[in-house]
């Protein structure tokens, strides 16, 4: 039978690191139980990075890796609990794990997302690990999202969000910032999950709404399997004004890789491609829109 112990002691060293302003790569602290009889149970706590920097793009979300490390001697099971400053958003509150005693010591880690909604204010925002006593805080710096300088791609890491996405795949592959090809099976790019039904779609939306003249779609090809063979082949591009979709882009038969659309300038807050048919027939698959004001 599983013995299940309890967290005891601590030495939080992080969070004095971080609270002296020390720099550190990773964020640590111990639990030990002092004078413990054998068997003992000791995890350690760690958070990876030390510090963090974020902007409220959707897309672009920052982790944080939360390892615990059994280096006792008797099996464990171990809870770390995460909180965030507010209005900061962890996509997971509880980490709770069996640690195995092993030797060598085998962390456990969990990769934990954080997100920044929209309009929160630039600042620092604590993000704190607890496991039983051992306490570690992290500290988020939020910037503020750049005015764009003229030419940027409004697009990158944007709110992307798709009829389905596959797999591995991500949806905010398509808004990364990156076009190439070779990075297509990395999560550089959106791929549907409805093999051969379509149509799919793949939108981009702000949080206010844009003026926008040109977007222009990457679709999936590489020199030995062109987007002839595997791109969108029917694809509409659309953006939404007055809550309409309005198609500013209809393409049909389609072989190339990038399709640029330019059209009168428009004030909008969403852009989608919606693809009819792709030239292999089964998946959509894009690999970035980009966004851009009239010139
Ligand atoms: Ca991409």
């Amino acid at each position: 039978m599983k013995k299940i112990l309890p967290l005891t002691a601590v030495v939080g060293m992080a969070a004095a690191a971080v609270a002296a302003g020390l720099p550190s790569d990773e964020a640590r602290a111990v639990t030990s139980r002092p004078g413990a009889k054998s068997p003992r149970s000791t995890v350690t706590l760690s958070v990876a990075p030390g510090s963090l920097t974020a902007s409220e793009l959707p897309c672009l979300p920052t982790r944080l890796a939360v390892s615990m490390t059994n280096t006792g001697n008797e099996p464990v099971f171990a809870d770390a609990t995460l909180a965030a400053d507010a209005p900061i958003v962890l996509t997971d509150e509880v980490f709770s794990t069996y640690l195995p005693a092993t030797d060598p010591d085998q962390p456990v880690t969990r990769s934990v997302g954080v997100r920044v909604p929209h309009g929160t204010a630039p600042g620092t925002y604590d993000l704190t690990v607890t496991a039983g006593k051992q306490r570690v805080v992290v500290p988020l710096t939020v910037e503020a999202v750049p005015e764009p300088a003229p030419g940027t791609n409004l697009a990158f890491g944007r709110l992307a969000t798709a009829s389905s996405t596959h797999g591995n795949f991500r949806t905010c592959g398509a808004v990364d910032g990156d076009s190439d090809y070779r990075n297509w099976s990395t999560g550089s790019g959106w791929n549907d999950a409805d093999k051969g039904v379509f149509p799919d779609w793949l939108a981009v939306t702000w949080p206010e709404p844009v003026q926008l003249g040109r977007i222009e779609v990457v679709t999936y090809g590489t020199p030995s399997r062109p987007a002839a063979l595997q791109g969108v082949k029917d694809f509409d591009v659309q953006v939404r004004t007055g809550g309409d979709w309005l198609t500013v882009g209809s393409y049909r038969a389609n072989t190339r890789e990038r399709v640029v659309t330019t059209f009168d300038p428009v004030t909008t807050d969403s852009i989608r491609v919606v693809v009819h048919a792709s030239n292999s027939s089964d998946y959509s698959r894009i690999l970035e829109v980009e966004a851009f004001a009239p010139r």
